[in-house]
């Protein structure tokens, strides 16, 4: 190194530590830490999101017009999450399971951010060994999905990778990723999917989610806050007999269906109780977040269920989100938030008008 050369490294080296003493650096957030912040921030003002899947994809009576929702239709505003699957998307194909475009997610999930909203997804992937759907429980593939060198090892990377070219696909319009809450390999507590109790060993389930978030890192994903959601458990140790370790799971879900219209009642916030108080027990240590990931009353056969089942649900557990289910346009009587002139809006403006729950409008305010 020349006289000359050294004096100007020494230069900019002084340079350097005289701007470190006046600016602190800015470090770039990676998407899914403003997501997690964001929602602990909810957390921490006693606020709640509230969240319904496929919301402006279709409703009852209506399909493709972006900016529609029943849920803005009842109340003059969109949910504060929305909820999209990628059900197809393994197999490549242009639109999901229930028929939406991915083009359309992607333009979705942009839409829902720009107004201040939060995403989230859910995959229900075909089942590899029988060509079926996530509901075929004739075989399954896991065993071998998780054997390194086997076919269907192959299989699961591809789709894998599949799923996480998509959720890396997802930016806002200056081109920046949108973080997203992705819930993998959902309700496994129960056996009615290829992934579920019964299909699988535990360790081959916590194996499902090593390799998911393998091929993820791989692929560069950081865009995800990853969600644990179980169905129905008998107790703490059934909630946590799957759990891939802390090092997978940012969020601890609860998927929990209301059955059997009022005489129901009682049983689902037994179960969901049970659900969320294990989610909690294992969310609380590791200072990580909680929701009611899935939930709602199929046709609102309670009618008052918003005020009356599913706020009490809420009280006492420290909830980041709730997300209802989707308001199917072609099949009858399959809707879980109320659309114009459906008895249970009154009870949904209730809810609506509660101020602890955030829609998109009382998101946005949480930045
Ligand atoms: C189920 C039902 C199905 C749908 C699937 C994936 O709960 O709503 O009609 O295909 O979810 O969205």
């Amino acid at each position: 190194m020349t006289l000359m050369t050294k004096i100007v490294y020494a230069a900019f080296a002084a340079l350097a530590v005289a701007s470190c003493a006046t600016k602190a650096p800015e470090v770039a957030q990676a998407p899914a830490e403003s997501l997690r912040n964001r929602l602990q921030m909810c957390v921490d003002s006693g606020k709640v999101v509230f969240g319904q899947h496929d919301a402006t994809s279709y409703g009852i009576g209506w399909r493709g017009e972006s900016a529609r929702s029943d849920v803005k239709s009842v109340v003059g505003d969109y949910p504060g999450l929305i909820n999209w699957d990628l059900g197809l998307i393994e197999w490549d194909a242009p639109s999901q399971l229930d028929g939406v475009p991915f083009d359309d997610i992607r333009a979705g999930v942009a839409a829902q951010d720009a107004r201040g909203g939060i995403n989230a997804i859910s995959w229900h992937p075909r089942n590899a060994a029988t060509g079926g759907d996530s509901w075929d429980v004739s075989a399954s593939p896991v065993a071998e999905m998780v054997t390194p060198g086997t076919a269907f090892a192959d299989t699961l990377d591809l789709w894998l990778g599949r799923a996480a070219d998509f959720i890396l696909s997802l930016k806002d319009a200056d081109g920046r990723r949108v973080p997203v809450l992705f819930r993998p390999w959902h309700e496994h507590t129960g056996s009615w999917f290829w992934w579920g109790k019964d299909l699988c060993t535990p360790e081959q389930y916590k194996e499902l989610w090593r390799r998911t978030r393998a091929v993820f890192d791989a692929k560069g994903v950081d865009n995800v806050l990853w969600v644990y959601s179980p169905d129905r458990v008998a107790d703490f140790d059934d909630y946590a007999e799957r759990y891939p370790g802390d090092e997978y799971v940012d969020v601890f879900g609860a998927d929990a269906y209301h059955h059997g219209g009022e005489a129901g009642t009682e049983e689902f916030m037994a179960r969901a109780r049970v659900q969320l108080d294990a989610a909690v027990r294992m969310a609380a240590p590791a200072g990580k977040l909680v929701a009611l990931s899935e939930t709602g009353c199929e046709g609102l056969a309670v009618t008052d269920w918003y005020d009356s089942v599913l706020t009490p649900l809420m009280e006492g557990y420290p909830l980041a989100y709730v997300c209802v289910w989707r308001n199917a346009d072609n099949i009858p009587g399959h809707f879980y938030a109320p659309y114009p002139g459906h008895p249970s809006c009154q009870s949904f403006v209730k809810f609506y008008n509660n101020p602890k729950i955030l829609f998109a409008a009382g998101m946005a305010q949480m930045k």
